[in-house]
């Protein structure tokens, strides 16, 4: 078989080509730390609601300026439906559904889960800039799916200490400061702390 000269080189140049997308495709895929999305954690749909840590759900302080928002979707709704932190927060969302299967999609966020019942989804991100995030399911999950959405607000800073943060943990009020910064707790509190109900 006769190959022409020119056929040789655009073969040739078609292969390095390959080599090279294949070479790139590796080196961004190392750069940027893709991975697939794997489970990290299985439970039982039937059982999830009622066993840690889906059967507290809402969003806890890690360490400094790292949240955990624990997520029940299921239809329709989200559990918590609003979720509070402050700005430069970076949230780890854990998300699992008792029912059908759900999607969690957060607007203007790289978090795109899938929500398979029997699997945990986990998703981060960091929220530099104040406002209200959407939240919405992006998997058809029945009639009410339309309907089914939540919201992420990251307040400012200066906002953190006015009452602004429901969803923190009540029972410390000092849980949103950032930079584990104290706050001064009337003497009264003091002596009823940890008897409040
Ligand atoms: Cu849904």
């Amino acid at each position: 078989m006769k190959v022409e000269f020119y056929e040789k080189v655009f073969i040739a140049l078609s292969l390095v080509m390959l080599a090279a997308f294949a070479v790139f495709l590796f080196i961004s895929v190392q750069q940027h730390g893709i991975t697939l999305v794997g489970p990290t954690q299985r439970v039982d749909p039937a059982t999830m609601l009622s066993e840690p840590p889906f059967d507290d759900p809402g969003v806890v302080e890690t360490s400094d300026g790292q949240y955990l928002a624990t997520m029940i979707a299921r239809m329709w709704f989200f559990t918590p439906e609003v979720i509070t932190v402050p700005v430069g927060s970076t949230v780890t969302f854990q998300v699992a559904s008792p029912d059908v299967i759900h999607g969690v999609k957060i607007l203007d966020t790289d978090v795109n889960v899938m929500v398979i019942p029997g699997q945990v989804s986990t998703s981060k991100h960091t929220f530099d800039e104040v406002g209200e995030y959407l939240i919405v399911c992006h998997e058809y999950c029945g009639t009410g799916h339309q309907g089914m959405s939540g919201k992420v607000v990251v307040i400012g800073a200066d906002e953190v200490d006015d009452g602004a943060g429901e969803g923190a943990d009540e029972g410390s009020p000092d849980a949103l400061l950032p930079g584990g910064e104290e706050i001064a707790v009337p003497e009264a509190w003091r002596s009823t702390e940890g008897g409040r109900s």
